[in-house]
């Protein structure tokens, strides 16, 4: 993605592996300061995908992937045997890390298929790294897919609806729901993006603006209880979110407040679209019944994080002091109110039970 600091504009992609450290955008730090955070082991990668240091169902995947990579570089055993004990070990910590985007466990359990027929360390390690980089190639060439797909359904003049941040900062680079503005855009379509806030992390505000800004996308920040006002009057076109887990009949995980738009496009009859790539897809879930929703800490809803106006971030607290919280991380909209899905395989319409072909969600369980 491009990024322009100090007058200077470089490319970046959102993780990437050198020798045996991760480095990542620090996207808890993201639109105030823009640095790269590094982790030297698996243990300090969990800790960057529990922290949301990076986040984004894509990223996460391929961070977890380079942690398994990094596990099998760094383990002591040499008997093959114990280090594949030793790289399933860091795996099963690197999968606790966030339980609802389904593309870190499918990430991880290819790296651990990865082992499968090897027969010594310095295989394993190989194995191992190649299928992560492979992973994150893949990403890349998923989203770029399914920004062309996407910007069929894209006119000129249209206002696009869109959820937390399903970007370029998601993935590896493009993303999933903003791929297709994105291709829009250097397409020279005339388009505006209504860029929901999404309390409480606020990945909305802080880092889809800050990308669409580095883009130079035409764009505004609405809070989200503004979405509404905004299709009825008829301002938005269509909605295109990014998801974090769908299951075989189509319903979706995506960031707490997907849901609510999607039934308010439905209501106004505006198109409600959902992009996400092969891996996103969990069919072994059979409804969104199935899916776990991660719960955060009441913290993130009783503070909030950000510069005053002299430019020192700061973090204050817009609760009573003794008021409790409630932080569900993502909810489940129905398959009912998705329109299509935007795959890098083509848009996939209902009915979703027999248009997901059975390799969709690749990532055969391990542990
Ligand atoms: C991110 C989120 C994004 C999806 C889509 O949640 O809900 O919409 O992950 O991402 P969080 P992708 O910020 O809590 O990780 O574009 O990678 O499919």
């Amino acid at each position: 993605m491009r990024v322009r600091i100090n007058g200077e504009t470089r490319e970046y992609r959102t993780v990437w592996m050198e020798e045996q450290n991760i480095h990542m955008i620090d996207q808890s730090l993201l639109p105030h300061r823009f640095e790269i955070f590094e982790t030297r082991d698996h243990r300090e990668t969990a800790e960057a995908i529990r922290n949301m240091t990076v986040r984004g169902a894509g990223a996460i995947g391929v961070t977890a992937a380079y942690g398994v990579t990094q596990a099998a570089l760094q383990a002591p055993e040499e008997r093959f045997e114990e280090f594949r004990t030793y790289v399933e070990e860091a795996a099963r910590s690197l999968k606790a890390t966030r339980p609802t985007a389904v593309n870190l466990s499918h990430a991880v359990d290819r790296c651990l298929n990865a082992l499968e027929g090897c027969r010594s360390v310095a295989e394993g390690r190989k194995q191992v790294a190649e299928e992560a980089e492979k992973i994150a190639e893949e990403d890349l060439q998923a989203s770029k897919r399914i920004g062309e797909y996407g910007n069929s359904l894209i006119k000129d003049g249209d206002g696009i609806l869109t959820h937390c941040n399903a970007g370029a900062l998601a993935f590896i680079d493009y993303g999933t729901a903003l791929s297709p503005i994105r291709f829009a855009h250097e397409a020279g379509k005339r388009i505006r993006v209504f860029v929901d806030e999404t309390r409480p992390r606020c990945q909305g505000a802080r880092l889809t603006a800050w990308e669409l800004l580095q883009e130079g996308i035409d764009h505004a920040v609405i809070v989200d209880n503004a979405a509404g006002y905004y299709m009825r009057r008829g301002d938005v076109q269509l909605v295109i979110v990014g998801a974090d887990r769908i299951a075989s009949n189509g319903d979706t995980a995506n960031k707490i407040g997907t849901y609510e738009k999607a039934v308010l496009a439905k209501e106004n009859r505006i198109p409600f679209y959902v992009a996400a790539p092969a891996m996103t897809f969990d069919l072994e879930a059979r409804s969104g019944e199935d899916i776990p929703i991660e719960e955060r800490s009441e913290e993130e809803v009783r503070w909030v994080w950000g510069m005053d106006e002299k430019g020192t971030e700061s973090k204050v607290q817009i609760t009573p002091e003794d008021s409790p919280a409630l932080n569900p991380a993502f909810d489940i909209t129905p398959a009912r109110y998705v329109t299509a899905f935007i795959t890098e395989r083509g848009i996939i319409c209902p009915p979703y039970e027999g248009n997901l072909k059975e390799d969709f969600g690749k990532g055969k369980r391990k542990i």
